[in-house]
């Protein structure tokens, strides 16, 4: 079509499509732009927001191009695209991010300030797009600015909710939660996309049809349906045009007004139901690690899985290949058992819609799938009733039986005699009700399964995946330990630190290549480089002092040592363990004299964390630190040598604060428990030393950086187990 248009078209397109320049001008131009069209606003009105605002969109129109270049790209190549399919994506902010992997940073930052503004103030005015937990959604969100780095054409695929994770505040020592409404105001670094609309089904019934070749076919009719609208948040890789994409899908009502019941004055009723739709990914489930079996949790996992594959398939049908080509144009990353309906929905799309038979379609899904365990926690194991999923979604739950029944079949002719293991090994769990095991359901549908840190895949096969290793062997089972991108956790949070190595080292490629890091160690003992060292270390924890002194009323000496534990609270995590470690300090400071006390390198201890609201001992924990803090805190006896601050909403722009200021922290899991870790990763790259349990990735980073730079103690997993025993 494009080649039908006259010559005259196309150079106009060419002219004023051509790319806006990045220099100083051409973004104070484009800022001025904005204040005045997309804001509406002029010099006489303009504040620090509003300046935030449109150095985002002029930001937000540069991502937009190469996130359009990218995407063209790809569709012409036609490349193997790789899906990660995540309930959670934990992304923070995105101006300052998107300035430095579009090395925008300097010509905004200069061309801002002849506006009247500063950077600092400017990036200061964002609210975190917090739709996550913790761990796994941070992780989502790091892999996502990894694969766009380093030029993959990858998507993600997660929710738009409504209410990200609750702000968290403090009275009387006690967390008390808030709404956190996110997009209160324009959100630059979304583009809706109301062209593409999927529907999505709830309920009704299965017929059962012969179709017109003779075959048995089911048809899922009925029930209730919704439309997920996507969302596009652009992602851009640093130093490179590639730009990818996370979908995000918000839920809205079929229909906008029953007219019907309108006219027939039930009204409420009416828009009762649009309420209902919308509900539906209204807010974030606030617990990590924990199973909490609510219906609308399900229907979110449906929903998502059902538009996101719709989607996939449809893009694979664009380029007309015949289905056995599938698995080599789509892989599917599953991020926890969360997404683990897709396995099924895929299964139902190609025997129900497509007409492909069982195993030719089961063979398509299960090299399509791979599946990542994030936990070996039996509370946080996803199991759904089946009288729940028989409900919402018939069809789904007859094709999760019979995928079982021919499992089960499997196992039965490879191990005859053996209904010990087939018990085991069942997707349903045989209780009453009956229970869907979505981890089996995952493991069956997937052609690999990985743990997250070489410790936890070797246990994942040792315990909660013991037995299927009888039927399939090792080779199915592999490790991934986790990553965190250093573009946002050393060069984004620690400019100085940064700054630093791309000086010693002579370029910027650390920062695409971690391994170059080793370069450093020729200059360990040049003075100039440990002063300058020394330096950025102390400027990020004068920083954090000011945070604190802001968020707390607390003043901390910048020059005292910073203790720091700051991640979701949790027992296994053993915040408590280490309060009474500083409660057993206190005590000691205070029976010193001061003569001894002098000798005592000063302490402050610092805790973030939120705990999830129904958490009873989370939360009491967090009030034995409050409480701890206030004695602590307030007596001038122990000379300032030991001070306690909890910080609170903690998030990923307040750790981008703590974690450059930290001299030691906290990684103190009861070994076998923390699956990896990732804050391990960013404390380490910034110079901190880790006082740490033997768990997790803390194991893997010990032999990386040598045992005399982290403080490891405790027990071994293999230890914890008999220990237990012991003291019932
Ligand atoms: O995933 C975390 C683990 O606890 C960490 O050890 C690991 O480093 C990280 C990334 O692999 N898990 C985690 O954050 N889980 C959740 O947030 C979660 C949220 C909802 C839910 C279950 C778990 N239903």
């Amino acid at each position: 079509e494009i080649a039908k248009l006259p010559k005259e078209t196309l150079a106009l397109w060419e002219k004023y499509g051509a790319d806006e320049s990045d220099d100083k001008e051409s973004f104070q131009k484009s800022f001025i732009r904005h204040v005045t069209t997309t804001l509406a606003r002029s010099i006489y009105n303009i504040d620090n927001f509003s300046a935030y605002q449109a150095t985002a969109h002029s930001v937000r129109d540069r991502l937009i191009k190469r996130w359009n270049e990218t995407q063209q790209t790809h569709t012409e190549v036609d490349s193997k695209r790789v899906y990660y399919l995540s309930l959670e994506f934990l992304l923070g902010r995105s101006l300052d991010n998107a300035l430095l992997n579009l090395g925008l940073k300097d010509n905004y930052g200069g061309g801002i300030k002849e506006l009247g503004f500063t950077m600092e103030d400017v990036l200061e005015q964002e609210v975190d797009a917090a739709l996550g937990n913790g761990g796994l959604g941070r992780l989502a969100a790091c892999y996502m600015d990894s694969l766009a780095t380093m030029d993959y054409p990858a998507w993600g695929y997660g929710l738009r909710y409504t209410y990200g994770i609750f702000q968290q505040r403090l009275k009387d020592g006690y967390q008390i939660e808030f709404p956190d409404y996110w997009l209160n105001f324009d959100n630059p670094w979304e583009l809706p996309r109301l062209d593409v609309v999927v529907d999505v089904q709830f309920c009704g019934s299965v017929n059962r049809y012969t179709d017109e070749e003779g075959h048995e076919r089911y048809a899922w009719e009925g029930g209730d349906t919704l439309q997920a609208i996507a969302y596009d948040v652009p992602i851009p890789g640093y130093g490179t045009k590639n730009c990818i994409n996370i979908r995000l899908w918000s839920s809205k009502p079929k229909r906008q007004f029953d007219l019907t019941r309108f006219n027939e004055g039930q009204y409420e009723q009416a828009v009762y139901e649009q309420m209902q739709a919308e509900n539906i990914t209204a807010v974030l489930y606030p617990n990590d690690n924990h199973m909490v079996g609510k219906e609308l949790r399900l229907k979110q996992q449906y929903f998502w899985v059902a538009a996101s594959l719709f989607d996939i398939v449809r893009r694979f049908k664009k380029s007309e290949k015949p289905w056995s080509n599938f698995p080599l144009q789509v892989a599917i990353q599953l991020n926890d058992t969360h997404p683990t309906l897709a396995i099924v929905e895929l299964q139902r799309i190609l025997v129900d819609l497509e007409g492909i038979g069982w195993d030719e379609a089961w063979a398509i899904v299960t090299q399509t799938f791979a599946f990542t365990n994030h936990t070996i926690l039996p509370e946080a194991m996803e199991r759904w009733p089946v009288p729940m999923i028989q409900y919402l979604l018939p069809r789904h739950m007859q094709i999760i039986f019979d995928i079982n029944l021919f499992f089960l079949q499997k196992v039965e002719k490879a191990i005859p005699n053996n209904r010990d293991l087939l018990a085991k090994l069942s997707i349903i769990e045989e209780s009453t009700p009956q229970f869907v095991r979505m981890a089996h359901l995952a493991i069956v549908g997937s052609h690999r399964v990985n743990g997250v840190a070489a410790l936890h895949s070797e246990l994942i096969k040792q315990t909660i995946f013991k037995d299927f290793i009888q039927f399939y062997g090792e080779s199915k089972f592999e490790n991934k330990t986790n990553g965190i991108t250093p573009r946002r956790w050393l060069h984004q949070a620690n400019p100085k630190l940064s700054e630093l190595i791309t000086e010693t080292l002579g370029s910027k490629n650390w920062l695409k290549n971690l391994d170059l890091l080793k370069g450093l160690k020729s200059h360990v003992n040049n003075k100039d480089f440990r002063k300058r060292w020394v330096a950025a270390k102390l400027s990020n924890k004068v920083r954090l002092a000011d945070y604190i002194q802001k968020a707390t009323g607390v003043t901390v000496n910048s020059n005292a040592l910073f203790d720091v534990q700051v991640k979701r609270i949790h027992e296994y995590k053993r915040q408590f363990m280490n309060i009474l470690g500083v409660i057993h300090r206190y005590n000691t400071l205070k029976k010193m004299t001061s003569e001894e006390r002098a000798c005592v390198v000063h302490r402050v201890v610092i805790f973030g964390g939120k705990a999830a609201p129904g958490y009873y001992i989370a939360k009491l924990v967090i009030k034995l630190i409050n409480s701890v803090a206030e004695v602590v805190n307030n007596d001038n006896s122990i000379e300032d040598s030991l001070k306690v601050v909890f910080i609170p909403d903690y998030n990923v722009s307040v750790a981008e604060i703590i974690i450059p200021a930290s001299d030691i922290s906290q990684h103190i899991s009861t070994a076998g428990t923390e699956a990896s870790g990732t804050s391990n990763m960013k404390f380490v790259l910034n110079g901190g030393l880790i006082l740490g349990t033997v768990d997790g990735a803390n194991i893997e980073i010990c032999e990386e950086i040598g045992d005399d730079n982290i403080f490891m103690f405790g027990n071994l997993a293999h230890q914890v187990d008999d220990l237990r025993h012991a003291h019932r």
